[in-house]
């Protein structure tokens, strides 16, 4: 395997030999690796999921073109472009990606020096990571040429409870009887979702190029808690940005795990939303429109929904999409996440206080 990967990665314009790759974090999707040369230098190499990413080629054009973007706006504020985008590497004949088999692979160089986190610690790590998702909608909102739909109805209510209707009818694993509750946690809001993606339908809340994945482990952080590079554009798409707030929101602000077995532990603090607003304001508030800046708060009860259907619905499916490392991992994590969206609606005023607080406060 190895050896494989050293081949796979000698493909790559590396500035020097690679002399070993070795496995890294957690991915749900990808296989992810790192890359040394003997020179030291270090490379990220992914091996892309295409039974989920159907269009390596478009997607990672797709990425080239933003992190190209980025880097510009980042040059001309005086900031540091390799440290502060994701630089793709491209393969020695200068493609974006070496296709080996069925497989396809990428590379992109391995920022030095930096922290990343499976959780937020406390708020002010959590108004660092707003800062850097409000930042990356701001560089980008100038970014005008249409991205390739790379990933057809992604974070689309309607498309998701179109699939999750066929799901449930086709019980693929038999599972759909012992789910009786489960699927009640679903039906009992799909309406008020609707309405809410209704005004993403209708364009009273626009879209924007958006990053579509922003869990905190998707944010690199500077030695000195300072938020640094926005990392795993794999889902970069034109989307409301609400989702990328709501998306945060599930992550930073959960008291336990996304796959907590202990439901005692998940809650979503009021404090960590206060600082990933604030932080995610300070960058985003000047462009965000009435409509969005009046549902932010639910669009983390709508992620987070998301969240619970998706889980279920891989579980019900017999749990073809996300990986999983125990066979009811897929319920473990809906029950997690529903604790959470529970305990989101039981606080969701005092969400939408503090999202007032925090806009008449700037
Ligand atoms: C997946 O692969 P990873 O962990 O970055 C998923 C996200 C989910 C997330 C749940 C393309 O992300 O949408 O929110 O798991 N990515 C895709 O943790 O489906
Ligand atoms: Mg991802």
């Amino acid at each position: 395997m190895e050896k494989d990967l050293k081949e796979i990665a000698s493909h790559f314009d590396t500035d020097a030999p690679v002399i070993s790759v070795n496995p890294l974090g957690e991915g749900f999707i990808n296989d992810t690796f790192v890359a040394a040369t003997d020179k030291g230098s270090r490379y990220i190499l992914q091996r892309k999921n295409s039974a989920i990413f159907k269009d390596v080629p478009a997607m990672m054009d797709n990425i080239k073109r933003v992190t190209d973007h980025l880097k510009r706006k980042i040059s001309e504020a005086g900031g540091d472009p390799m440290r502060e985008a994701m630089t793709i590497i491209p393969t020695r004949d200068g493609a974006l990606y070496y296709k080996n088999g069925d497989d396809y692979w990428a590379m992109s160089l391995f920022i030095e020096n930096t922290r990343s986190y499976t959780a937020a610690t406390d708020p002010s790590l959590a108004y660092q990571g707003g800062k850097g998702i409000g930042l990356f909608q701001r560089l980008l909102s100038d970014f005008t040429e249409p991205l390739a739909d790379i990933l057809p109805g992604f974070h689309d209510m309607r498309f998701r409870l179109i699939q999750w209707d066929e799901a449930v009818k086709a019980d693929k694993a038999g599972r759909v009887a012992s789910l009786v509750e489960e699927i009640g946690w679903i039906e009992a809001r799909r309406d008020r979702m609707m309405e809410f993606w209704k005004m993403v339908e209708s364009g009273v809340i626009p879209r924007r190029v958006t990053h579509n994945d922003t869990k905190i482990s998707n944010i690199l952080f500077d030695t000195d808690g300072e938020v640094l590079c926005v990392i795993d554009l794999d889902t970069v798409l034109s989307a409301t940005a609400l989702n990328d707030f709501g998306d945060s929101i599930r992550s930073y602000a959960n008291t336990g795990e996304e796959d907590d077995k202990n439901l005692d532990r998940v809650s979503m603090s009021l404090e960590m939303f206060r600082g990933y607003t604030a932080g995610y304001l300070s960058q985003a508030g000047d462009f965000l429109c009435e409509a969005e800046r009046d549902n932010l708060a639910f669009s983390a009860l709508f992620i987070t929904y998301e969240q619970v259907l998706r889980f279920l619905m891989d579980y019900i499916d017999g749990d073809t999409y996300y990986r999983i490392k125990y066979p009811d991992h897929n319920l473990v994590r809906t029950h997690a996440q529903y604790k959470l969206l529970r305990s989101m609606e039981e606080q969701y005023e005092a969400m939408r206080r503090t999202v007032g607080e925090e806009l008449s406060g700037r």
